[in-house]
C-alpha cells in the first residue's frame, strides 16, 4: 500500500514539474554565460563552408530542413510530404504522383525522424531517409539532388513513430506503428481493443544500388503503442530494439490510462533470423493496398503504382526471434550505444535511465530467464538484462545520442536539461541547461559505431523569450553545444523550421563531393521535353492544349500564344535549356490557381492551367535570372470557347530565323 503511495506521490510530483518545465518558468531565462571563445567556433566566415550537414526533420511542416553547423545557416527545405509551392512540389504534373496514398493525394504530413543511410554502421552520405508519421510513410532522398526520390506507404500501421531507422548496412529501415490499430482496418467497437488491435513493426528492403524501397516483412504483434527504434550493431547487429507504451493496452484517456504499469517494455527482435525464416517460406501474404512512388531522374517524373499484398508473420511464426525487455514507465528512445553491446531506454515518467547489456540479453534468452510471455513472446527479467541505472538523470529523459569518447547524453524533457554520463559507469559527469524542454538531440553520428562527436543539436519543443518575440506562434528552436572538452559549453541558438523532432549529422566533405550541379539536358527523358529553341511548340489536342516551351537567358519560347479558349485543359511543359549551376527559371500565368514552376538547369516540369474567360494572361519567368530576367516574359490569348481562332504561337528561333 505504502508503495502505491509513494508511486502516486512521484507521479504526482513529475506532473507538477512537467508543467513548471513545459511554461519554461522557474528558471533563469537568459541562460548561462557564453564562453569567451563561443563566436570563434560558430562564425563562418563569408563564403567559408560550414563542417556539418545538420539535417533536421521539419515535424508538422512535413519537409526535411537542411542546415550548416556549426553556423546554423539554413541551406535548404527539401519538400517531402507537404506541397510546396515555391518549387512546385506536389503542384507540377511530374511530382503530383509523389503524394499519392492509398487515401487518395495528402497534401501534408507529419515528419519526425530523420535517419541516414548507412554503409558498416556508419552513415555514407548517399541517402536520407525521413518517416511520414499521420499516414503512415517512409521517403528516401537523394543526397546527391537534394530531391526526394521515393515514398512507400505502409499497410496496416497508423502513426508511423518508430521510423525510419536503418539497421548498419541500410539492407532495411523500420517502420513501427504508434496506434495499433484493427489488423486488417475494419469497423469494430473500440472497446475490442484488446482483441481486436495489433502493432505492426515493418521491415522495408532497400535496394544496395539504387535504394530502392519494398516491404520486406511486417510483424504483427501485441496492440501496445511502439514509439522509437534502433538497430543493433557490431555484436548486437542483427537485431532491432523497439521501445512501446501502454502495455495496459489502454484504449481512452491514455495520460492515465496507459501509465499504470511500473514498466513497459523494449522489444528485440532478431530480424536475421526472421530475414531466414521469410526466406524459406514462413509468414502469409496478405492482401493490402498501398502506394509506391518512384521519382525518376532522367524522365524528370514520378510514378505511382499500388501494391496489392504484403507478406505478414505472427509472433508464433517467429518463435525464438522477438523477446520483451522490462523498461520503467512509458518508455520513449531506445538508443544504442556505438559498441552495441547497451541499450539504453528513456522512460518519459522514469527517474533512472535503465542501460541493458545485450552479452546479459543472450544469456537470459539462452537460460529461459522468463517472466511469462505477451502473445508467446517470452518477457525477460529487468535485472537478468540490466547492465545499471542511471541515477539522477534528469526528469523526463526521452533521447540519448553518444560521443566517440565514451559518453552518452540524454536529453531531459521536463527539467529541461542535456546530461551528460559514462556509458562503462552510468555515472552522470555534467549536465547542461537547455532553453526549453528539449526533445530529441543529435551528435554527428551519434547513433552510428563512430560518432564525429564534436557538437550536439539540442531540438527543443517550446522557445519562449529566446528570440523577438513574432506574435502568439514562435518557432521551435535548435541549440549547439560543444562537446569536444569535459564540459558541455552552451555556442549558439537558431530557430527551426516546423518542429523538428530528430535529426542527423555528417561531416560535409561526405555529402558535397557528390552534389549534382545541373541534369544534363541529352539525358533528359521527359515525354514533354523541348530540348532546343527551335522545337517549341504549342499542339492542340480535343480541348487539351500543350505548350512545348523553352526557357534559357533572358526569353520564353513562344513568348506569344494565341487559339487557347477558356475552358482549355492548358499544360505548360517548361523546358529550362541552361546547362550552367545555379541557373533555374520560373514560370507562371496572371490567374494561375496552381503553383510557379521552378525548373532547374536541364529539367522539364509541367503546370495545368484552365483558363476561365477570355483575355490576355501575361506569364514570366519567376526566378531573377539575368540581367534581362525582367524582359523573360510573354502573353497568352484566351479566346472564348466558340470561337475559332487558331492556334499561333511567336517563336524566338522563328524570329532570329526571319530577320
Ligand atoms: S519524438 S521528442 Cu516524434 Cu522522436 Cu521524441
Ligand atoms: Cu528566367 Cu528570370
Amino acid at each position: 500500500m505504502g508503495k502505491v503511495k509513494n508511486h502516486v506521490i512521484a507521479l504526482l510530483l513529475l506532473v507538477i514539474l512537467f508543467i513548471i518545465g513545459g511554461c519554461g518558468k522557474g528558471k533563469s531565462t537568459k541562460g548561462p554565460l557564453i564562453e569567451s571563445d563561443a563566436p570563434n567556433k560558430v562564425y563562418v566566415e563569408p563564403g567559408k563552408y560550414d563542417e556539418f550537414y545538420g539535417f533536421v526533420s521539419g515535424g508538422f511542416s512535413g519537409q526535411l530542413a537542411v542546415y550548416g553547423l556549426p553556423s546554423g545557416r539554413l541551406l535548404r527545405v527539401i519538400p517531402v510530404y507537404s506541397q510546396n509551392a515555391e518549387n512546385g512540389w506536389g503542384y507540377t504534373e511530374e511530382t503530383k504522383p509523389m503524394l499519392n496514398t492509398s487515401y487518395g493525394f495528402i497534401p501534408w504530413d507529419d515528419s519526425h525522424h530523420s535517419e541516414l543511410s548507412m554503409k558498416d554502421g556508419v552513415p555514407d552520405g548517399k541517402w536520407i531517409f525521413i518517416n511520414g508519421n499521420n499516414t503512415p510513410r517512409v521517403a528516401r532522398i537523394s543526397l546527391g539532388t537534394f530531391r526526394t526520390e521515393e515514398i512507400i506507404e505502409i499497410p496496416n500501421s497508423a502513426g508511423n513513430h518508430s521510423s525510419p531507422f536503418t539497421t548498419p548496412n541500410s539492407d532495411y529501415v523500420v517502420a513501427g506503428t504508434r496506434f495499433s490499430i484493427p489488423v486488417e482496418n475494419r469497423d469494430v467497437p473500440i472497446s475490442s481493443y484488446k482483441e481486436n488491435f495489433k502493432g505492426a513493426l515493418t521491415f522495408i528492403k532497400v535496394a544496395p544500388d539504387n535504394g530502392k524501397m519494398s516491404i520486406g516483412f511486417q510483424l504483427i504483434t501485441p496492440g501496445f503503442d511502439y514509439d522509437l527504434s534502433h538497430a543493433g550493431k557490431g555484436p548486437s547487429d542483427g537485431w532491432f530494439f523497439f521501445s512501446c507504451y501502454n502495455s495496459e493496452q489502454a484504449h481512452t484517456l491514455l495520460e492515465v490510462n496507459a501509465s499504470q504499469k511500473d514498466k513497459d517494455f523494449i522489444m528485440a527482435v532478431n530480424w536475421k533470423k526472421i530475414e531466414e525464416l521469410v526466406a524459406s517460406g514462413k509468414g502469409t501474404d496478405m492482401t493490402a493496398n498501398y502506394a509506391h512512388n518512384v521519382y525518376d531522374d532522367k524522365k524528370h517524373s514520378a510514378t505511382s503504382e499500388m501494391i496489392k499484398k504484403v507478406r505478414v508473420l505472427k509472433p508464433a511464426d517467429v518463435q525464438g526471434a522477438l523477446y520483451y525487455i522490462p523498461c520503467p514507465k512509458s518508455p520513449h528512445g531506445a538508443d544504442v550505444d556505438p559498441t552495441g553491446e547497451y541499450i539504453v531506454g528513456g522512460g518519459k515518467l522514469a527517474t533512472v535511465i535503465p542501460v541493458f547489456a545485450f552479452k546479459k540479453m543472450v544469456s537470459a534468452i539462452g537460460n529461459k530467464e522468463f517472466d511469462g510471455d505477451i502473445d508467446g513472446i517470452p518477457i525477460l527479467k529487468y535485472e537478468t538484462v540490466l547492465a545499471g541505472e542511471v541515477k539522477d538523470p534528469g526528469l523526463g529523459p526521452l533521447h540519448t545520442e553518444f560521443d566517440d569518447k565514451g559518453f552518452a547524453y540524454t536529453s531531459a524533457f521536463v527539467s529541461s536539461e542535456i546530461v551528460k554520463w559514462k556509458v562503462e559507469t552510468r555515472e552522470v559527469v555534467d549536465r547542461l541547461p537547455v532553453y526549453y524542454s528539449v526533445g530529441h538531440l543529435m551528435i554527428p553520428g551519434g547513433d552510428s559505431k563512430k560518432p564525429w562527436g564534436k557538437y550536439l543539436l539540442s531540438m527543443n519543443k517550446i522557445t519562449k523569450d529566446r528570440f523577438l518575440p513574432t506574435g502568439p506562434e514562435l518557432n521551435q528552436s535548435a541549440q549547439l553545444i560543444d562537446i569536444s572538452g569535459e564540459k558541455m559549453k552552451l555556442l549558439l541558438d537558431f530557430p527551426t523550421v516546423g518542429e523538428p523532432h530528430y535529426a542527423q549529422g555528417i561531416p560535409a566533405d561526405l555529402v558535397a563531393k557528390n552534389s549534382v550541379k545541373i541534369f544534363k539536358i541529352e539525358e533528359n527523358q521527359h515525354p514533354y521535353a523541348t530540348k532546343s529553341e527551335k522545337d517549341a511548340r504549342v499542339v492542340r489536342e480535343g480541348n487539351i492544349v500543350h505548350v512545348y516551351m523553352t526557357a534559357i537567358r533572358s526569353h520564353l519560347s513562344p513568348d506569344n500564344i494565341e487559339g487557347v479558349k477558356a475552358s482549355d485543359e492548358v499544360y505548360f511543359h517548361v523546358t529550362n535549356l541552361e546547362q550552367d549551376w545555379d541557373i533555374p527559371h520560373g514560370f507562371t500565368i496572371m490567374g494561375n490557381d496552381n503553383s510557379e514552376l521552378l525548373i532547374m538547369p536541364g529539367e522539364t516540369c509541367t503546370i495545368k492551367w484552365t483558363p476561365k474567360s477570355p483575355g490576355i494572361y501575361p506569364f514570366y519567368c519567376t526566378d531573377f535570372c539575368s540581367a534581362l530576367h525582367q524582359e523573360m516574359q510573354g502573353y497568352m490569348r484566351v479566346s472564348d470557347k466558340n470561337s475559332n481562332v487558331p492556334i499561333t504561337f511567336s517563336s524566338n528561333y522563328k524570329k532570329e530565323d526571319t530577320k
